[in-house]
């Protein structure tokens, strides 16, 4: 496909006010009737040809103003349809497509999965559906029938309000809704299906009574309450938190099982991946449960940001993305705990979006090109999107942020925005220029930053200097400086913060840091203090410093900045590690390092009252982690001896600390999700898995207990895991026996394939190859694709990278079968090749030699061929 520049942008030619869609479901044959209400946009070109977007469609009939259009009067083709000479006044243009639900193995347009209809219409779904300005800047109000047979579909739903419903003939029945507000074509949505239903309601702030309603496959409505409690909770968060209050008489969720992402924001009709609705005690672990809680979460915020007001082109995505994931890591801030939110968020933002940074896939936050616009639905659009709105909160203030949030809304509202005029509101709420602020969202790359600091005792001035430096990426050879809030404490040798103090006056704590070199000298320090840099990791760098060992185990211990006391020791662990890893490279003993063990150690200390917090200090950097830090050359199988070495240095001097903690920890009544029970599973968990490292027996046999006692199944699923990492008996067993308790339950087999793809034991990828045969495997379930070979590829980072090259041809050649049926599927596989090129030599070239032959591949959709050139730029 050509590609798509944001340079190019022009304003429509047409516009559509009103959209009357008429839908006759049949499963191979369904019918749509479009009645657009279309007039010449003034910003357009006046004498324009109307030329509308379709994908795979087939026209049957269009008339314009009731006069049926000949042949000659358009141009039609399954992606197009053009009108030469259209009315240059208003006009009502009737189409009647006939489309293929039950055949829609892409999952995008209208589908049929499980005997009910759904559509998916983000980013560019509604084409396949009806031809139309496809685009997410042309807004209008739409009315929509849906007809189906009573049997089949008993529920019928779509965007808005139901204002008619009725019988038909021939045992069918139809339902009318209304949606007042205008969108885009891309928010449109349509559930028909047997489905049942849990009721409740809310009255907003403004006294709206709001009917809510979650629909799930019948039988799993007990599964459903905890979604509607999120729901209830994320619309009074917002109201409190935002000003934001609901605007429909009815908001509905969906669960569907075969969905490409996790959820959908459409209008008043949230369609969701089953995965992130359905919860029981029984059926969920503590992720399932708060996972549930932040996507609800973020599909309704998603009703201010990116649905009253939305985006007026792609290239602006992050402007509801990002905006939405800062929203909803507040809320689970709010409702939860803040640091651990915090220190969860920053570790799957360095996993995936440095990564992507770091690679042939790297990307501004606003790119300003792309072939497929599926595959930008990124870590760094979402991930990193949030980031640059959490930093400018933190360097304006935060009421300069709020205000600058209400006036997007007031000025804003109804609208298709661009990032400058976001901008513009904070421009306006704070008196700052924000042009250099910009950089964040037209700079692909993580800025490096190092810190170097000095004490004078005579001067008593403490100085911190540190320089910024953001790598090439593609397509951006050179980089200029970003501006870094940089939040920064002294900590005394007594543990109190000292204060700050710059040129007579009170300073800090944020500083901008928005040229190459930042120098800021301290005055009036009475005693050589440790600089806690970043803290609450207040922008998006890679930092490393001259802090010593002792400097930041004095910080794990006194910061009282508690991410800071979390990043002291990982970094600590993480020059650990590297080391160890050159070491075992090149046959060398690995050093002692005793002090990560003691600062362990006080996270299983009988008196730790935050167990989520403790767990998160428990946890080692990952092997990812330890891979970007070393950048280059990386050879996965050494970084996973020295890390389990560690593990096992750890359980060698903690093992009575451990087994104390893992006793103290157990369930003592009956299974509650809340935060502060899901910690104590957490720490319980954390040691655990350092006492059955390497396979040791007592810690196998423990985790074994746990798993045949476990009472509810964060205790089942993770006693599961940690026995999946060795090869025993017991291991064997517990798999034996979660699929016999839990073959005939999806959502449960998930979890089984996915600990067992994510195992590094040798044989995984044969155990992987031959699951993919069992009777609940399924190829056409992006749940079952992304558990099973999504987990073998992103999580399993000595298998995937196998030396012989084997893991990552399994993975292109799902990639290449599931390239036709389901292309958005397969080029998110293919992220697990994001950070190829840092590899060493021997397994650079055989996961070149994996793109390259799938690169070769014919046939290849836009999807995947543009992740595969990427890669291979
Ligand atoms: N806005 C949505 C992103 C999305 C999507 C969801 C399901 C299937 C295909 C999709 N393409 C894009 C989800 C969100 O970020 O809230
Ligand atoms: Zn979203």
């Amino acid at each position: 496909p050509r590609p798509v520049r944001l340079a190019d942008y022009r304003p429509s030619d047409f516009l559509i006010d009103e959209v009357h869609l008429d839908f006759d479901l049949e499963p191979s044959a369904t019918r749509v009737t479009a009645t657009l209400k279309m007039r010449p946009n003034p910003a357009g070109d006046a004498g324009a040809a109307l030329s509308l977007d379709g994908d795979e469609l087939k026209l049957i009939s269009a008339a314009i103003d009731g006069a049926p259009l000949a042949a000659d009067e358009l141009d039609v083709s399954p992606s197009n349809l053009r009108i030469a000479n259209p009315p240059r006044g208003p006009f009502e243009l009737t189409i009647v497509t006939e489309i293929d639900p039950a055949a829609n193995t892409r999952l995008m347009g209208l589908y049929r999965s499980n005997a009910s209809y759904t559509t998916q219409c983000e980013a560019e779904g509604f084409r396949r559906i009806t031809y139309f300005l496809d685009r997410p800047d042309v807004l209008a109000v739409y009315t929509t029938r849906v007809a189906g047979p009573k049997d089949e579909t008993p529920v019928l739903l779509s965007n808005g309000n139901l204002v008619e419903q009725g019988e038909l003939d021939g045992g069918r029945h139809f339902a009318v809704w209304h949606d007042p507000h205008p969108k885009p074509s891309y928010l449109f949505a349509l559930v028909a299906g047997d489905l049942g239903v849990v009721e409740d309601s809310f009255t907003t702030v403004g006294g709206r009574g709001v009917a809510l309603k979650v629909f799930v496959e019948h039988g799993k409505e007990d599964r459903a309450l905890h979604a509607m409690e999120s729901i209830k909770a994320s619309m009074k968060w917002d109201e409190e938190v935002f000003g934001r209050e609901y605007d429909l008489d009815v908001f509905m969720v969906v669960a569907v099982s075969h969905f490409n992402m996790g959820a959908m924001e459409n209008k008043g009709l949230n369609v969701f991946n089953d995965k992130y609705v359905l919860a029981s005690p029984e059926t969920a672990t503590d992720g399932d449960y708060a996972n549930i809680e932040a996507i609800i979460a973020h599909e309704y915020f998603h009703n201010w940001t990116g649905n009253r007001i939305t985006c007026r082109d792609w290239f602006q995505l992050c402007l509801k993305e990002g905006l939405t994931v800062f929203r909803d890591q507040e809320f689970t801030s709010d409702r939860r705990s803040r640091p651990v939110k915090r220190i969860s968020d920053v570790r799957n933002l360095r996993a995936l979006q440095f990564a992507e940074d770091a690679g042939p896939l790297a990307h501004p936050v606003r790119p300003q090109i792309y072939h497929e616009i599926n595959n930008f639905y990124t870590p760094t659009v979402y991930e990193k999107g949030a980031e640059v709105i959490r930093m400018l909160k933190v360097w304006i203030g935060d009421d300069a942020f709020r205000a600058g949030m209400d006036l997007y809304f007031d000025r804003h509202d109804g609208e298709a925005c661009t990032i400058e005029q976001f901008v513009a509101c904070f421009a306006e709420t704070s008196g700052r220029d924000l042009t250099q602020w910009m950089r964040w969202y037209g700079q692909a790359g993580t800025p490096e930053v190092i810190a170097r600091t000095a004490y004078d005792a005579s001067a008593r001035t403490f100085t911190v200097e540190a320089t910024q430096k953001t790598r090439p990426t593609p397509g951006q050879p050179t980089k200029q400086p970003v501006v870094i809030p940089l939040v920064l404490g002294l900590v005394g040798p007594d543990g109190a913060d000292v204060d700050l103090k710059v040129g007579g006056e009170k300073a800090g704590p944020v500083f901008t840091f928005d040229r190459e070199t930042l120098r800021v000298v301290f005055e009036d320090v009475a005693e050589r203090p440790v600089a806690s840099l970043f803290r609450n990791f207040s922008a998006p760098v890679k930092l490393s410093s001259d802090l010593t060992n002792d400097d930041l185990l004095f910080l794990a211990a006194r910061d009282s900045d508690p991410f800071n006391r979390w990043q002291a020791l990982q970094t600590v662990a993480l020059r650990h590690l590297v080391q160890s890893t050159d070491a075992v490279r090149e046959g060398r003993s690995i050093a002692e390092e005793p002090r990560i063990a003691e600062a362990v150690g006080r996270a299983f200390a009988p008196d730790e009252t935050d167990c989520a917090y403790a767990a998160q200090v428990a946890s080692l950097p990952s092997e990812g982690d330890v891979a970007r830090e070393i950048g280059e050359n990386v050879d996965p199988e050494a970084i996973h001896r020295a890390r389990s070495e560690l593990k096992g240095r750890l359980r060698d001097s903690l093992g009575d600390a451990l087994e104390a903690a893992f006793e103290r920890l157990a369930e003592t009544g009956p299974y509650s999700p809340d935060p502060a029970s899901a910690g104590r599973r957490a720490l319980k968990v954390a040691a655990l898995d350092l006492l059955a490292a390497g396979g040791a027996r007592t810690g196998v046999e423990r985790a074994h207990g746990l798993y045949i006692s476990a009472g509810n199944m964060t205790d089942r699923v993770m006693s599961l895991q940690v026995l999946s990492l060795s090869a025993t008996p017991e291991r064997e067993e517990a798999l034996a026996d979660f699929a016999q308790r839990y073959g005939d339950d999806p959502l449960l087999m998930d979890k089984w394939f996915l600990i067992q793809a994510s195992s590094p034991l040798p044989d995984t990828l044969d155990r992987v190859e031959a699951l993919m045969a069992a009777p609940t495997f399924d190829m056409k379930n992006p749940n079952r694709v992304r558990s099973l070979i999504g987990a073998f590829g992103a999580a399993n980072p000595t298998q995937f990278n196998r030396p012989d090259g084997r893991g990552y041809a399994f993975v292109a050649g799902v990639a290449a079968e599931l390239n036709t049926s389901n292309p958005q599927v397969a080029a998110r596989l293919l992220g697990s090749f994001r950070t190829w090129r840092a590899l060493e030599p021997t397994r650079r070239a055989k996961a070149e030699h994996a793109l390259r032959a799938l690169a070769s591949t014919a046939d290849l959709s836009p999807d995947v061929a543009d992740i595969v050139r990427r890669a291979l730029a």
